[in-house]
């Protein structure tokens, strides 16, 4: 089947009302193409701005993190529950400056992601391998246990809630995009470990997005490949050609 391409805006820790209120204003003025789904996650204080902002089509705001427990003694966190209540339907979970950082396990990201869904909330999952792990020849072996971990907390149609984002960790902000060989081998793998620990049906119709560098240039190629259904973008969602990476296919 036909998988809707799906682009993801991941703001990190940057931004002020005034920059996410323009970034809005950009994406509600271009011509984006329809076919395309599109997120943009700016941090949790500005969420409920962008929605009040956006008017474009097709496009949604997404949150970059959420906790697993209901509302509660749980300083500093945000939950599932509150998400909805205030009109956010999507999270990206498992990002690698999440799991690198502030120690998300593949364990405590698979709770998270099986808590969005449970509560309504879909969820871009993101995986990758390091540096090291990549020249140690363990790429497919790092990013299987973390389909793993993900499998086991997830269930049937728990899959139609969720888009993978393979984001290697050495392109990450770094400028060094993985190549379009890189990007589509590691894809073609994670779909071929859907096919053989989940189902067909859901190998065919996840989504696996490419992050790490994206950008106006490389976009197309990426784009191209038959595993890549999208991207994960951090720094050039902050820019205009944001919408260049949007309109890959056009
Ligand atoms: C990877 C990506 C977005 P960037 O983290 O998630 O960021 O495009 O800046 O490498």
């Amino acid at each position: 089947m036909a998988r809707k391409f799906f682009v993801g805006g991941n703001f990190k820790m940057n931004g002020t009302k005034e920059s996410i209120k323009s970034i809005v204003k950009g994406l509600n003025e271009a011509k984006l193409d329809s076919n395309v789904e599109v997120v943009i996650a700016p941090p949790a204080l500005y969420l409920q701005l962008a929605s009040s902002e956006l008017t474009a089509a097709n496009v949604e705001v997404s949150a970059q993190n959420v906790y697993d427990k209901p509302n509660g003694a749980y300083t500093g966190e945000i939950s599932v529950a509150q998400l909805k209540d205030s009109g956010i339907h999507w999270t990206i979970l498992g990002h690698s400056e999440r799991r690198t950082i502030l120690g998300e396990t593949d364990d405590v990201v698979a709770a998270k992601t099986k808590a969005a869904i449970d509560g309504g909330v879909s969820v871009v999952w993101c995986c990758g391998e390091s540096l090291e792990e990549r020249e140690g020849g363990r790429t497919v072996a790092v990013v299987e246990a973390q389909l793993a971990a993900l499998a086991a907390k997830v269930s049937g149609a728990d899959w139609n809630k969720i888009v993978v984002a393979y984001e290697p960790i050495w392109a990450i902000g770094t400028g060094k995009v993985a190549t379009v060989q890189q990007a589509q081998e590691v894809h073609e793998a994670i779909r071929k470990w859907l096919k053989a620990k989940v189902s067909d049906a859901v190998a065919d119709e996840t989504r696996i997005l490419y992050g790490g560098s994206v950008n106006g240039k490389n976009c197309k190629d990426l784009a191209k490949e038959k595993d890549i259904d999208g991207f994960l973008v951090g720094g050039a969602s902050l820019k205009p050609e944001f919408i260049d990476i949007i309109n890959s296919n056009l």
